[in-house]
């Protein structure tokens, strides 16, 4: 009889599928390699059978919510962006190019400054830091600071990732793994020095999801060192992974308009106004040029 799970550990060629009933090791059967939804990743649901010596087979990936490439990891309910004002220093574009990517994979995003005691003392680096969380907050995304040092945060951090499985991104060193160990005090993963999972090369689907005590599941990934811009099949398409546009865009003159330098553009007449925030716009336009730059190349 098949057992329905979750896988939350590959390396090579064996899944360690959670089912309720503990965890197996189990392999998935040959045709499925081959199959529709491709070779299981970490977070998708599969159905195994179990057999005698202990071990399972996976005889199908049911069909994914949706999928994150790097890390792979389907079933993601939500995107932890986590970032630090300083060291390392805000990298405001990988930030937005991380949440570009939740947005056109349809995945609730949240964004983290972590290392919240290293500029609480400093009111102009704070203000700075608290202006910039305001702005995605105004776009629509639950945004907090954080500490993993001293706690703050950390509470409302485990609320807003109850239950689901998260996928942290961010920079190397900005505390993905600290911050986890403070939700997961069992946890215990290597922080500071890089971990062998973030040196190597030949780690791209070696993905575990940890468990968070209340429930839930984690993936503490090598972090986002990417600064390339996202793969769009159309430049147009990145304008909808903005999501305080939307809004006013209904009101531009053009329908197809792209909030660039169009007459009667109600996105930018928006970022004038100050209702959006201009560092975003900024980077948007810049985002832009290089998706088309991206898409010339191809
Ligand atoms: N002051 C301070 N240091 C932190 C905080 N979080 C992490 N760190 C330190 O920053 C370094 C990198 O943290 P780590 O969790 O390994 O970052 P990761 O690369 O994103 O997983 C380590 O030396 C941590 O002790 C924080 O909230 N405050
Ligand atoms: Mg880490
Ligand atoms: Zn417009």
């Amino acid at each position: 009889m098949s057992l329905t799970g979750r896988v939350v550990k590959v390396l090579n060629q064996w899944y360690r599928v959670e089912t309720g009933e503990g965890i197996v090791a189990a392999r998935p059967r040959g045709r499925l390699r081959r199959g529709d939804q491709g070779t299981p990743v970490a977070g998708d649901l599969v159905e195994v059978l179990p057999a005698p010596d202990g071990t399972a087979r996976i005889e199908r990936v049911l069909p994914r919510r949706n999928r994150l490439e790097r890390p792979p990891v389907a079933n993601v309910d939500r995107l932890l962006v986590v970032a630090s004002w300083r060291e390392p220093e805000i990298v405001p574009e990988l930030v937005d190019r991380a949440l570009v990517e939740a947005e056109r994979r349809r995945i609730p995003a949240a964004l983290v400054v972590n290392k919240l005691d290293r500029i609480a003392g400093r009111p102009e680096l704070l203000d700075e830091a608290r202006r910039f969380l305001a702005a995605y907050r105004r776009a629509g995304y639950p945004a907090l600071f954080t500490s993993a040092r001293d706690g703050t945060g950390v509470e409302e951090l485990r609320a807003l990732l109850e239950g689901g499985l998260v996928v942290l991104a961010g920079a190397s060193g900005v505390g993905k793994s600290s911050l986890l160990n403070a939700l997961a005090p069992g946890a215990r993963l290597r922080t500071g020095a890089l971990s062998r999972a973030e040196r190597g090369t030949h780690t791209t689907r070696h993905v575990e999801l940890l468990a968070l005590p209340g429930g839930g599941w984690v993936a503490d990934t090598p972090g986002f060192v990417r600064l390339d811009p996202p793969e769009l099949d159309e430049a147009g398409e990145l304008r909808h992974y903005f999501p305080e546009f939307e809004e006013p865009a209904a009101s531009c003159r053009f329908r197809d308009c792209l909030h660039v330098d169009e007459p009667g553009c109600a996105v930018a007449e928006a970022v004038a106004r100050g209702e959006i925030d201009g560092g975003r716009y900024a980077r948007y336009r810049t985002l832009l040029q290089e998706v088309r730059q991206a898409a010339e190349r191809r």
